[in-house]
Parts: C-alpha cells; sequence; structure tokens
C-alpha cells in the first residue's frame, strides 16, 4: 500500500520556526515575486513542506528541491505536481482543496529563488535565552509532597504546549506547566528528579518534581526547532549532564544537569554515509544515554550515522562515528541494554549498535517505514529475548532476535511477523511484568483503527489479537480521538492511552487495567488539551519498555 494522507501529514508537520527569522532572499535568477508574496511562501514552506523537504529544501523524506532542480523544471511542472501530488508521495495541494490556483503558482514560483535561511544558534544566543529560574541551591533539599515521583507521568500537551504532571497511584493532576511550542518530548533525569521536556521550538523546560507543585526551574531555547532531549546515567553522571538534539540548526548541545547551562555546542553537518555527499542540514533525531559507557547516542537523520558522544571530558569531546543508514529516527534499548536497536525509516532497516563495544552488529532489513518509538522487549515463547517494532507504511509487527549469546543464530534477525490491525502505527508497548503486547494505529485512515488499540498475548501469539474500543471507553463526542502511545504504571500493572483529540474538542487519557484488560479510568478534566507522549518517571529512567 501507497503512504496515506495521514503519514505524510505526520511526516511533514510544521516547523517550530518562525519565518519572519529568516533572511528574506528574492533574487533576481527566479521568477519575478513580491515581498508579500515572498512572505507567504516562505511560511506556507515552513508549515507544509519543510518536514519532508527541509528547511534548506535539500531533500529528505520529499525530494529535494533545491534551485538548479527546480528552475530547470519549470513553473509550470511545479505547479501540477503541487496541485496533483505524486505517486511517490507528495500530496495533492491542490486538488485536496488545501492550496488555491493563486497559491500555487506563488509556491513553484517561490521554489526557484534561493531558499531563505533562518539563523544559526550557536552559544552567544543559547546563553542569551537561558534563564536559570531556580539556582540549585535554593531547590528544596527532600521532596516536599506525599506523591511517589517515579509513578509521576509527564504527559505532553502537544497543541496546548504544556505538560501534565500526573500522579499515576491517585490519578491526580498534580500540576500543568507551560513549556514549549507543539511540545514534543519529556526525558527525567537519572535521579528521577527533574523532568526535561522539548517543544518544537527547541525550548527547553526543566522541571523539578520535589517541589510542591513541581515547577519549572530552568529554560533554554537549543536552536529554532527541536524534538529530542536526554540526561545522563552512566553510573557516577547520574544528574550531571543534559543533552539535546536540533533540526535547526543541525547540531546538538551538551549542557549541565543542574541548571541546563550550555557547555557545548556540535554541528552535525557533514558526509552522508552512503554516497559520502555533503548534506547541509542533518537534523538530529532520538538520542539516549548509554549504561556501558558516558555517552549519548546521538542519531544523525540525513546522513545516516549514528554519534556515540562520550561526555567523560566535555573540553576533550570524543565522537565515534557509526554508519548506519538513512533516514535514522526513533529507537531503544533491548531488555540487555547493551544493545541500541533503531529505525532507518527511509532504508526500511533497523540499526543495531553494540554500546559495549561501539560498534554496528547489525543493519536488518525489515518492511516499510518501521517505527518503534523506543520498542517493546519481549521474551518470545520460541524465539527467546526479541525487540519489536511496528510500521507506518504496513501492518507487520516485526520481531528481532536480541541474545547473541543465549539464542546467537536469531541474533538481529526478523525472526516473527505479526498482522495487526493496519499500517499508520506509530508505538508499541509491553511491560517485564505484563503477558501483553500493545500496538496502536494512531494514524490510520480508517477510524475504527486510529481510535482503538491491538493487545496480543505474549504466550499465545499465534492466536491473533483482541481489539479494544479505547476511544469509545472515553466518551468524548465529536473529532478524531486518535489513540496512541501506550505507557506503563511503574508497577507494570496499568497502562496509559492517549486520547487524541483537537484542540477546540475534548481529549483524555484511557487507564487500562493490564491483567484483566478492562477500563480502570477515564482521565478527561478539561485542562487535558490534545495529550500525545506519556512518559512514566521510573519505566523512562530505567528504559522499562
Ligand atoms: Fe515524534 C519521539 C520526531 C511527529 C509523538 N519524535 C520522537 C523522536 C523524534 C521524533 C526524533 C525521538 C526522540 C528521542 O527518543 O530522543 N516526531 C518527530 C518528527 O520529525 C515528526 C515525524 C514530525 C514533526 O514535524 O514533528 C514527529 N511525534 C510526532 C507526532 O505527530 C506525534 C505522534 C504527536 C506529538 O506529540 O507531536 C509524536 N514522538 C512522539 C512521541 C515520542 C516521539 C510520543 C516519544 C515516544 C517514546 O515512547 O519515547
Amino acid at each position: 500500500p501507497t503512504s496515506s494522507i495521514e503519514e505524510l501529514k505526520y511526516q511533514g508537520a510544521p516547523s517550530g520556526i518562525d519565518p519572519a527569522v529568516t533572511k528574506k532572499m528574492v533574487d533576481s535568477q527566479g521568477p519575478a515575486m513580491t515581498e508579500e508574496e515572498f512572505e507567504f511562501a516562505t511560511k506556507t514552506y515552513f508549515e507544509r513542506c519543510a518536514g519532508c523537504h527541509g528547511v534548506l529544501r535539500k531533500g529528505a523524506t520529499g525530494k529535494p528541491l533545491t534551485t538548479d532542480i527546480t528552475r530547470e523544471k519549470g513553473s509550470e511542472y511545479l505547479k501540477t505536481l503541487i496541485t496533483y501530488g505524486s505517486p511517490a508521495g507528495m500530496p495533492n495541494w491542490g486538488t485536496s482543496g488545501d492550496f488555491t490556483n493563486e497559491e500555487i503558482d506563488i509556491l513553484a514560483r517561490f521554489l526557484q529563488h534561493e531558499p531563505p535561511a533562518p539563523p544559526e544558534w550557536g552559544l552567544p544566543e543559547m546563553q542569551d535565552s537561558w534563564v536559570l529560574h531556580v539556582k540549585p541551591e535554593d531547590r528544596p533539599k527532600t521532596k516536599q509532597h506525599d506523591y511517589d515521583v517515579e509513578n509521576f507521568f509527564a504527559v505532553t500537551l502537544r497543541d496546548a504546549g504544556q505538560v501534565a504532571i500526573i500522579d499515576g497511584d491517585s490519578k491526580d493532576i498534580v500540576a500543568i506547566l507551560d513549556t514549549g511550542y507543539a511540545v514534543h518530548i519529556t526525558r527525567p533525569s537519572a535521579s528521577g528528579r527533574y523532568a526535561f521536556t522539548i517543544g518544537r521550538d527547541a525550548k527547553i523546560d526543566m522541571i523539578d518534581l520535589y517541589m510542591n507543585p513541581p515547577k519549572i526551574v530552568s529554560t533554554i531555547k537549543i536552536g529554532l526547532e527541536a524534538r529530542s532531549v536526554e540526561t545522563s546515567k552512566y553510573k557516577g553522571f547520574e544528574d550531571k549532564l543534559a543533552i539535546a538534539g536540533a533540526y535547526w540548526p543541525p547540531q546538538y548541545v551538551i549542557m549541565d544537569g543542574d541548571t541546563l547551562e550550555p557547555k557545548k555546542v556540535v554541528s552535525t553537518r557533514g558526509m552522508t554515509v552512503d554516497t559520502q555527499e555533503y548534506h547541509p542540514e542533518p537534523r538530529v533525531a532520538a538520542i539516549v544515554a548509554s549504561h556501558n559507557h558516558p555517552e549519548f547516542i546521538v542519531n544523525v537523520k540525513e546522513t545516516g550515522k549514528i554519534l556515540l558522544v562520550n561526555y567523560n571530558d566535555v573540553d576533550n569531546l570524543s565522537v565515534t562515528t557509526i554508519g548506519a543508514a538513512r533516514f535514522l529516527h526513533d529507537g531503544g534499548w533491548d531488555s540487555s541494554k547493551r544493545y541500541f536497536l533503531t529505525a532507518a525509516n527511509n532504508s526500511d532497516r533497523i540499526a543495531v549498535v553494540d554500546s559495549v563495544d561501539r560498534k554496528l552488529v547489525a543493519l536488518t532489513e525489515v518492511t516499510k517505514i518501521p517505527h518503534p518509538g523506543r520498542g517493546a522487549n519481549i521474551n518470545d515463547p520460541k524465539y527467546g529475548p526479541v525487540w519489536v517494532t511496528s510500521a507506518l507504511g504496513n501492518d507487520n509487527i516485526t520481531f528481532l532476535g536480541t541474545d547473541p549469546e543465549g539464542h546467537p543464530e536469531n541474533a538481529w534477525k526478523v525472526v516473527r511477523t505479526l498482522k495487526g490491525q493496519g499500517g499508520g502505527s506509530l508505538f508499541v508497548k509491553t511491560h517485564p511484568k505484563s503477558k501483553n503486547l500493545w500496538v496502536d494505529t494512531t494514524l490510520n485512515p480508517d477510524p475504527a483503527k486510529s481510535q482503538s488499540i491491538a493487545v496480543f498475548d505474549i504466550n499465545n501469539l499465534d492466536k491473533g489479537y483482541d481489539v479494544l474500543p479505547i476511544a469509545e471507553w472515553a466518551d468524548l463526542g465529536e473529532g478524531p480521538k486518535r489513540v496512541v502511545q501506550p505507557e506503563y504504571n511503574k508497577a507494570g500493572d496499568e497502562v496509559w492511552f492517549s486520547v487524541w483529540n483537537t484542540m477546540d474538542e475534548k481529549s483524555a487519557i484511557v487507564v487500562v487495567d493490564d491483567k484483566t484488560r478492562k477500563l480502570k479510568k477515564v482521565i478527561n478534566d478539561e485542562r487535558i488539551v490534545t495529550p500525545t507522549g506519556k512518559f512514566n518517571i521510573y519505566n523512562t529512567v530505567n528504559d522499562v519498555y
């Protein structure tokens, strides 16, 4: 099956970059344009096109649109392509009614001018943006409330630009905090005391979960657009450092773990892994903290390289560069936390990195557009320890053997493929104490699938799945109500789902009893607006999934 519109819109979500900050360049070599037209096109390009074609139009999920190509193709060709789309995946922006003919004409001319570049964002800009609201010495010495912070959930309220801190035991909303634009993920510090939230606008908020109620103690903007943040977890470095990766400018920054003071900014611009051509915009995707060395593992999307950034001596930074495949996106650990498995989603491969020996051990072929989130680790009754991913492009749920010692014949091979409800899946989840494997189908065009969840019995995988109507259980009324991202509580006996509705409709979080698979609680407080990712502190710190 070809990609659905939902899938394309997912990869092409609006950028966090404010078009007003770009350098305007109506150059004489492109077709005539007014300043207003150029401004309109710049804004529209960031909102609709940059996610796939890149800010500098060098191409990523979408084809390159540099002026050497676009001028040769000319206005008529570009207008037709934008209007009708292409079988290769370009949406039909004209016939869908998204853009008028006049707007398409402006965009076609705009693409024949040099791209307006957003500014760089180095240490001085980061330092200027950095606000230490509460200094470490002014923070409480002990926890100021009776909640168990390890069972807190940091919940992304995407379109509200907020994070909700919800207590997993009582289901109380302990705090709602204003964070970045279209806020994306939260990762806790190794002690579990601090939660670091990053917005698509590259703003990081550091939340002190010991305060009553939890508060933001430091804020920094590490670029113009970003998706990932992580903290140091290696023994002796707990809570010492944080790292964030940016989409624009393409770079990562290492910060002080107590204050977010920026220490070292490193560009990811460079050569692609395969053709070894220069790429000016290799965005930083997932980052995980190694448990085996004082290292951050950094996925660089467009160059297809995985960097092992050793933070033992930040002034003499040593980086191991592992060649994998394009375009690296998300991933997680195997159950032993030695091997990092990550999706190269345009190569339809899973790259496996040995974090002890610092090398690539496999580049396993899977089916169309793997999207694991952090993946799910299961002890397969037949194949032993395996790591599981679902996919955007088809209904396969793919199991990779992860036990080179106990089951060497299965290691890094696809040992089992299950059929799920359909494509458009974003996340899978299980827990070491659970017998369930949960698979969402958030972006499936069929509402019956996007609003429900498939659950497999790990001890009887061939039996197929049951479907739980999560959105129906939430009983919210109108709207798309997509069910997204299963997440366990600390005890591993409850699983939480977001029912992600639009901004003007009601959303909720649905809590399911893991043993009985029955509804346990609907958290439908009106402050829960557009919930998506949920990060249980204990499970995220300890990489339990
Ligand atoms: Fe995400 C993780 C990038 C759209 C929800 N997302 C990630 C990571 C990256 C990423 C690089 C890994 C971070 C890490 O582990 O360090 N996401 C992107 C995109 O580029 C993309 C495709 C489009 C965009 O422009 O942002 C995108 N993501 C989305 C959504 O539309 C989702 C579904 C809803 C939302 O909140 O925006 C979404 N992404 C998530 C979630 C995670 C995530 C919930 C963390 C999953 C986990 O369990 O760790």
